[in-house]
């Protein structure tokens, strides 16, 4: 992986066979050194991965790409986690798209990958809040995907899918991943790649229901904002969604 970098210098890279969680690995990494540069964390499975909410991700070896990245925050550097999400949605498009030119990837706000309406893979931002000043300190995205077309649990078989019909090369995948994060990272304050992820929003322009602490919420899904924020028309005006959910996407006429 470290040799298909762009910048290798940049970050550090942590491999496993199996970790509970990519994510919690990392929070466990920091709890036990300082950590002043971004340490990508890669498992070939997860025994315990997880999305928001507690909700579990599928994480099994051979047919997926599971992987956090953790990342100091500068000290005077804007963090807005919603936007990090996505703006991590469109670098993995982008790697994913030197490899798989012709697939018709979307993104779901706020954090799915999907395929045909398929959940291909999802993203997961936590942020880490130093103790002392209770500021943010660093970031985790997590970042899961279903490369290989697989025999899911039951309870995905209607919902999940994946990338590709044959096995991709991981390692170059993941190096790829993480250079276009590290680039897209640099910069994503300023939300220069929302041009770009308007064209790959499966939602924008189409009418919606989204749940959102609790409340569903139906209308027309207008545009992302600075914050990545998802502006919603609904009957009774405007409404800004910060957190939750899309249930429902109005498709295409067949
Ligand atoms: C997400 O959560 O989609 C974020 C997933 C992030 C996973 C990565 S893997 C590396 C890192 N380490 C971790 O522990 N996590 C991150 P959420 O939006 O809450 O969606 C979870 C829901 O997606 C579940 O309730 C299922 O319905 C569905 N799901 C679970 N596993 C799936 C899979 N492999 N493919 C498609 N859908 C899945």
């Amino acid at each position: 992986i470290q040799a298909n970098l762009a910048n290798s210098a940049d970050c550090e890279i942590l491999t496993f066979a199996s970790l509970n969680s990519t994510n919690d690995y990392a929070k466990q990494y920091l709890s036990q050194q300082p950590v002043t540069k971004p340490v990508v964390i890669l498992a070939d499975e997860q025994t315990a991965g997880h999305g928001r909410l507690g909700r579990s991700f599928y994480s099994p070896k051979t047919t997926g790409l599971y992987l956090s990245i953790l990342l100091p925050v500068t000290a005077n550097g804007s963090v807005i986690p919603g936007l990090l999400t996505t703006g991590t949605g469109m670098a993995v498009v982008k790697a994913l798209q030197k490899v798989l030119p012709d697939l018709p990837l979307r993104l779901k706000w706020i954090n799915d990958l999907v395929v045909h309406q398929r959940k291909c893979g999802g993203i997961l931002t936590e942020a880490i809040n130093d103790l002392e000043s209770n500021q943010i300190s660093h970031l985790i995205v997590g970042i899961g995907l279903n490369l290989v077309t697989q025999d899911f649990p039951a309870d995905l078989k209607d919902i999940a899918g994946a990338l590709s019909k044959t096995p991709l090369d991981r390692n170059k995948l993941a190096a790829d991943i993480i250079t276009e994060f590290l680039k897209m990272y640099a910069t994503y304050e300023t939300g220069d790649f929302l041009p770009e992820y308007r064209r790959y929003s499966a939602v924008l322009g189409r009418q919606i229901q989204a749940n959102t602490r609790g409340k569903i919420i139906t209308g027309v899904a207008q545009d992302i904002d600075t914050m990545g924020h998802l502006l919603v028309a609904t009957d009774q005006g405007l409404t800004t969604l910060s957190s939750g959910e899309i249930t429902k996407v109005q498709l295409d006429p067949a």
